[in-house]
Order: structure tokens, then C-alpha cells, then sequence
């Protein structure tokens, strides 16, 4: 018996056989390789609880000593989403007009066709912006130092985005520049800063996405000493 100096409890998670594994893995890829981020969204209603879902979802994400350094914000009133679409533009304006993103940036965003309309704002049911606590406020008043926080967020953030997906909902990582203008809208302490902010719907009836396609396998699998090819 291990000895341990605080409460352990047993872990058995699911085992497959081989075929089963590779059956669900495949599975599991293909859900995902059919998920696009979206611009183009549909003013239909959402229920709030999937967006509490896909929350409950990103809050099983590991973090850094599991001190779970995320916070997610939901906004769904009209004015609201209206203010941040106002501010998210104002900056982006600076951005793509007034030069703010450097011509070699430019060009690697001329294929998404982005421009500083952000009119998507208004137009989705629900705007979630996820919260990073670089500290987290206990109850007794003090700050409690969080850490690998960015790493943690950003996984809490990609299990959000693929459970929103899973119930047939769509995003957009969207992260305008700079957005500390998200922390005075959604009235959040000084401790946490915003680190993406999520429009959420279902896609547009006549939405289109760029045509685009991931790397293979190969480039996403890096060259090692020892090389174990895919298979
Ligand atoms: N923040 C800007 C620019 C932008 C940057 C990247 I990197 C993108 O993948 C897409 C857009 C905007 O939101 O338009």
C-alpha cells in the first residue's frame, strides 16, 4: 500500500481493447476535425444551460496545483453584448485602419477576411468571456498566487470550445486587441484578465467559413532522436 499524507481514492478509468481503442479515437477525431470557429452566427435562442454546460465541461480541465485559475463571464442581454461589440470595434478599428497590426500579421490574416466588423457581437444569443486569475481572492480577504495559469485557461478553454461543439453550438476564439475593456463591462476584479471571448450561437443558416485545411499528421508530429512514425 502506497503511504500518503492526504486523501487519495482509487482511479479506474475505461479500458478498451485495441480495436475499440482505434475505433473511438477515430471517432473522436472526426467529431472534432468538423468543428470550424465562425463569424456568421444566427440570432436564435440558446438555452442557458448548455452555456452552462460547456462551462461545466472546461471546468474539468487539469490546472496548475488544481487551482482551477478560470472564471467564465455570460452575458446574454442585448445592451450588454452591444457595449462590447462597441469597445471590441473601437480597438480593432486601431488595429486594421490605423495600422496597429504590422503588414507581415496582415498578411496571415488575409485568408480569414477579418476586418474590424464585429457585428457578430449583437447578433449571438450569448457572449462568454473566459477570465484568467493570476491570483485568486480567499474568503478571509488574502491572494492566493495561481500557477502555469495561462496553460490551465487555455485548456479549460479548448474543453469549452469542444462542448459547445458537441451540443451542436458554434464560436469564435475571439481575442480583440487589447481587451482589458472586458474587465470594466463585465465589472471583474482586478486579479483576473480577460483571456478570450467567446460569441456563441448556432451558426448561421447560410454561414461560410474559409477554406482551409490542417496539417497532416506528419508536420504535427515532431522530429525526435528516435523516430516513431505514425502509423
Ligand atoms: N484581433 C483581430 C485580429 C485577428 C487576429 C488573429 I491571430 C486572428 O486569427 C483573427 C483576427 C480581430 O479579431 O479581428
Amino acid at each position: 500500500m502506497r503511504q500518503h499524507t492526504h486523501p487519495f481514492v482509487p482511479y479506474r478509468p475505461d479500458r478498451y481493447d485495441e480495436a475499440e481503442m482505434v475505433r473511438r479515437g477515430k471517432d473522436f477525431v472526426s467529431f472534432l476535425d468538423r468543428r470550424r470557429s465562425v463569424r456568421f452566427f444566427s440570432d436564435e435562442p440558446v438555452p442557458r444551460a448548455c452555456i452552462d454546460l460547456a462551462v461545466a465541461a472546461a471546468n474539468t480541465a487539469p490546472s496548475g496545483a488544481h487551482l482551477q485559475p478560470w472564471k467564465f463571464a455570460v452575458i446574454g442581454d442585448a445592451e450588454t453584448k452591444h457595449r462590447i461589440r462597441l469597445a471590441a470595434e473601437e480597438e480593432e478599428r486601431v488595429n486594421y485602419e490605423g495600422g496597429r497590426i504590422p503588414p507581415e500579421w496582415r498578411a496571415a490574416l488575409a485568408r480569414l477576411e477579418t476586418d474590424s466588423d464585429k457585428s457578430f457581437l449583437d447578433v449571438v444569443p450569448w457572449i462568454v468571456v473566459c477570465f484568467a486569475e493570476k491570483s485568486t481572492a480567499m474568503p478571509d480577504g488574502s491572494l492566493r498566487k495561481n500557477y502555469y495559469v495561462n496553460e490551465s485557461v487555455g485548456i479549460a478553454c479548448g474543453l469549452f470550445i469542444a462542448a459547445l461543439h458537441a451540443m451542436g453550438l458554434s464560436t469564435l476564439t475571439h481575442t480583440p486587441n487589447p481587451m482589458g475593456f472586458l474587465t470594466e463591462i463585465c465589472e471583474r476584479p482586478g486579479n483576473e484578465r480577460p483571456y478570450i471571448l467567446f460569441p456563441v450561437g448556432y451558426a448561421a443558416p447560410d454561414c461560410e467559413v474559409p477554406d482551409l485545411t490542417r496539417k497532416p499528421l506528419t508536420e504535427a508530429i515532431a522530429e525526435t532522436p528516435t523516430p516513431h512514425r505514425p502509423a
